[in-house]
Formats: C-alpha cells, structure tokens, sequence
C-alpha cells in the first residue's frame, strides 16, 4: 500500500483539461410579417419539437423578440441556420435565424 502514495486524487491532480468542442446556441428571431403558422412549421420540420413545443417556442420569440430553439455542435447549428434560412426565403417570409457560441 506504501506504493500507493501520491495515486490518491490523480485523476481530479494531475488529469490533463480536455478540450471539447464548443457548441452554439441556435436563435429564432422575432418580426412583424413572418405567420405564426410558418414558424410552428419550420420549428417541427428543422428542430424534430412536438407540435406543443414549437406553439411555446413561437409564442416566446412572438413576445420576447428572440428564443434559443436548439444547441449543437458548430457544424449541425451551421446546417439549421442555413435550412432555416433557405427554406423563409423560398416561402417569402423574412424569418431570421441565427447561431451564437454558448
Ligand atoms: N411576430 C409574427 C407575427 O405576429 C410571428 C413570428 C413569431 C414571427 C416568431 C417570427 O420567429 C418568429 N405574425
């Protein structure tokens, strides 16, 4: 047991910081001439939210101007910004999404 001295706490000692990856924080933001509707929608279809979810989530940006609707790693937060995104402009709505590092 004496060759056991200085093992105790090792690994909260001497355990070298591993570096993970930062993740995003996806945001919805609020405007005057996106429908409500489309918004529920396009909560379901990108973010996979129950209907329910996706009513609250529309109702907070509604009233608060802006919601977090996901956080994920940078590459799957760049691919729902960028559906989003793409998917408003070919409905004509001038819904906004955007990411932001937590
Ligand atoms: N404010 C919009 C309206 O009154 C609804 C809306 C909600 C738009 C959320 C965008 O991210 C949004 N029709």
């Amino acid at each position: 047991d004496s060759d056991r001295e200085g093992e105790i706490g090792l690994a909260t000692k001497t355990r070298p910081k591993t570096q993970k990856p930062p993740l995003y924080k996806v945001l919805l933001l609020n405007d005057d001439y996106t429908p409500m509707e489309f918004v529920v929608h396009v909560l379901q279809r990108f973010f996979g939210v129950t209907h329910a979810e996706s009513i609250e989530i529309m109702l907070t940006v509604h009233k608060k101007g802006v919601a977090v609707v996901g956080v994920f790693s940078r590459e799957i937060a760049e691919t729902k910004v960028t559906q989003v995104m793409d998917y408003a402009q070919r409905n004509q709505h001038p819904l906004q999404c955007t990411m932001e590092k937590e």
